[in-house]
């Protein structure tokens, strides 16, 4: 039970993007420069609690270790300055997956971050809201304040007060199992940040990216409204080729696959040539994600366990939104 009224703790669930974001339109307030349509998974969640304190500064720990404040303070500064107080925050932070490795763990960190430090200090936002809040501190969080299906917007104003995520379909009402192939646990050596920072001013595609962005959302939440699994897949493979495509095209050339990441695109597209309802996904790292029509995942993960260079293999169903857990 709670017991301090400045503390609370909330848990909220990595994504993955089916149709990808990938660069910004404006870099101080994370503005996308194009939408995207995630899910949100079950099995791979921070829980993050915060605690504002009369200490002399910001303090975190991820994983029991204690990490650098420094992004995390620029985002307690916009809680800070909508709740009207200056106190210090005491963040414990606990990741059930690998960190900073292509699974989205800036996305559940910063929506479980935005939810916590905000009721913590008594404010009481609407999703929206919190969405917008989320995305500041990473694009893809302002999607994992949802639980299911959730479309990032890109908006238009200047502002950014019509760039927040909205939730197509909750986890139940079309129940996918997606399978994670963890290649490798290491770190990435470029973050998002940085890497579609340069996308944006590096490839000679950022503009074809960005001009087609729509018409793929557009089909994709047609798929989805429609539950076509085969249409969705499919957009969902294209999506993720083109955003790789354009990191590739980025300077020079942004390579987030190892040869295991690449063994296991072989191998689901074998998969779906013997008959089964799988369709890849990548991030930005080495991770494959396979998405599979519902009742697939076990056949799924155990072909995918079997790919050399696969380490393990994680299956999961579709998660819900964040929440307060004390
Ligand atoms: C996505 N990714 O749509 C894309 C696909 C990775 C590849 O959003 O700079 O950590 O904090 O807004 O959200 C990862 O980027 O980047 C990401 P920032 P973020 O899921």
């Amino acid at each position: 039970m709670n017991t301090d009224p400045t503390a609370r703790a909330a848990r909220a669930h990595s994504n993955i993007a089916l149709i990808k974001y990938w660069g910004k339109r404006d870099s101080a307030l994370n503005l996308p420069a194009v939408g995207s349509i995630s899910i949100t998974l079950d099995a791979l969640y921070t829980e993050t609690r915060c605690a504002w304190t009369n200490a002399g500064s910001d303090s975190a720990t991820l994983n029991g270790e204690s990490t650098s404040v420094e992004r995390i303070s620029r985002f307690l500064d916009l809680i800070r300055e909508r709740a009207g107080i200056s106190q210090r925050a005491e963040i414990v932070s606990h990741n059930n997956f690998p960190t900073g490795a292509g699974l989205a763990s800036s996305a559940s960190g910063f929506a479980a971050l935005a939810l916590a430090g905000t009721r913590a200090a008594g404010l009481e936002m609407s999703t929206r809201e919190l969405s917008i809040l989320a995305r500041q501190g990473s694009g893809s969080a302002a999607r994992s304040v949802y639980g299911g299906f959730a479309e990032m917007q890109h908006g238009k104003r200047v502002d950014g007060g019509d760039a927040y995520a909205v939730e197509l379909l909750g986890a139940d009402e079309w129940p996918l199992e997606i399978v994670v192939a963890i290649t490798t646990r290491k770190q990435k050596t470029i973050d998002s940040t940085t890497g579609m920072t340069d996308t944006a001013t590096r490839s000679d595609f950022f503009e074809a990216w960005v001009s087609h962005a729509d018409s793929d959302l557009d089909a994709a939440r047609e798929a989805i409204n429609k539950r076509d699994f085969h249409a969705l897949g499919a957009l969902s493979e294209r999506s993720c080729l083109k955003m790789h495509g354009l990191m590739l095209s980025t300077g020079d050339g942004l390579i987030y696959w190892t040869p295991a990441t690449v063994a296991a695109i072989h191998e689901v597209r074998r998969l779906r040539a013997e008959g089964m309802p799988v369709y890849f996904t990548i991030d930005a790292g080495p991770q494959v994600k396979a998405l599979c029509a519902p009742g697939w995942g076990n056949v799924v993960a155990e072909r995918l366990g079997a790919v050399p260079g696969v380490e393990t293999t994680q299956l999961t169903g579709l998660g819900p939104a964040a929440r307060i857990v004390e």
